[in-house]
């Protein structure tokens, strides 16, 4: 069964983290409209969604992808960049051991956000951010290599994270920024460019042979169309302004 774990907006999102992006009024019932739908199209490509709840004191909750990788293996909670999203963890843990899921975690000095992990295949690639250090990468590139996983070091530059960057839209094939990552990075991968109008439009959930996709970047779905990507798109620019996409609001996994 395919499950998606996803987070309620906190009462704080409107005091959310922000680096590369200037803070704008955020109308948090308009969010949370937002990401109700979005939970929904989890639904339509086959997930059974469990939200877990947040509270004041996480206001990037919502953005469950960066505590967590989930592999069929077991899951390793992340320890996040950013100070104030360390609170996030627990009741993300709690809710993946209701799986039986094994968990391992982070440790200091170690920071890693899953934004920063793409999984393609046996292959990871994991972004050297501003949220992920090196000591972060070594210690999920020994869990993975005991789990028959190859893991790539990214640098990733003029963003977030690595999948702001670049994600997987089918198989062995991904979207991308070259500007922000090293296309050589990807190597024997098919690559797929972004509109260059539409920078942030890396962003892209596949589910299934679905890719879920902002509403927001029609030039760069038109591409991804051509190339016979089935594409799903939902309305996300109130998330947006908290720097999130649409791989962040979710962790999907079989189980
Ligand atoms: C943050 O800065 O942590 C949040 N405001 C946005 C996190 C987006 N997450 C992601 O791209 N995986």
């Amino acid at each position: 069964m395919l499950f998606a774990i996803t987070r309620e907006i906190s009462s704080a999102f409107p005091h959310c983290q922000l680096t590369h992006l200037p803070r704008t009024p955020i109308d948090i019932e308009r969010a949370r409209a937002q990401h109700d739908a979005y939970e929904w199209v989890l639904v339509e490509l086959g997930c059974t969604v469990r939200r877990v709840e947040s509270d004041a004191n996480m206001p990037d909750a919502v953005f469950v992808e960066d505590i967590a990788v989930v592999f069929p293996q077991g899951a390793v909670i992340t320890r996040p960049g950013a100070e104030s999203r360390c609170t996030e963890t627990a009741g993300v843990a709690d809710a993946l051991a209701r799986f039986g899921l094994p968990l391992r975690q982070v440790q200091e000095p170690g920071t890693l956000d899953g934004g920063d992990v793409l999984v393609v295949g046996r292959e990871v690639f994991i972004g050297a951010s501003s949220r992920t250090n090196a000591p972060g990468i070594g210690q999920l590139r020994r869990v993975l290599a005991q789990l028959g996983y190859s893991v790539r070091a990214v640098p990733v530059h003029g963003c977030l994270h690595l999948k702001s960057a670049v994600t997987t839209v089918a198989p062995q094939t991904v979207l991308i920024n070259r500007n922000w990552v090293p296309a050589e990075a990807f190597a024997g991968l098919t690559l797929i460019d972004l509109d260059p109008d539409e920078p942030q439009a890396a962003n892209a959930l596949l589910v299934g042979n679905v890719v879920m996709y902002s509403a927001a970047f029609p030039k760069t779905r038109a591409r991804l169309e051509q190339r016979g990507v089935r594409v799903k798109t939902v309305h996300v620019d109130e998330l947006a302004k908290a720097e999130g996409g649409v791989t962040c609001c979710s962790l999907v996994f079989e189980r």
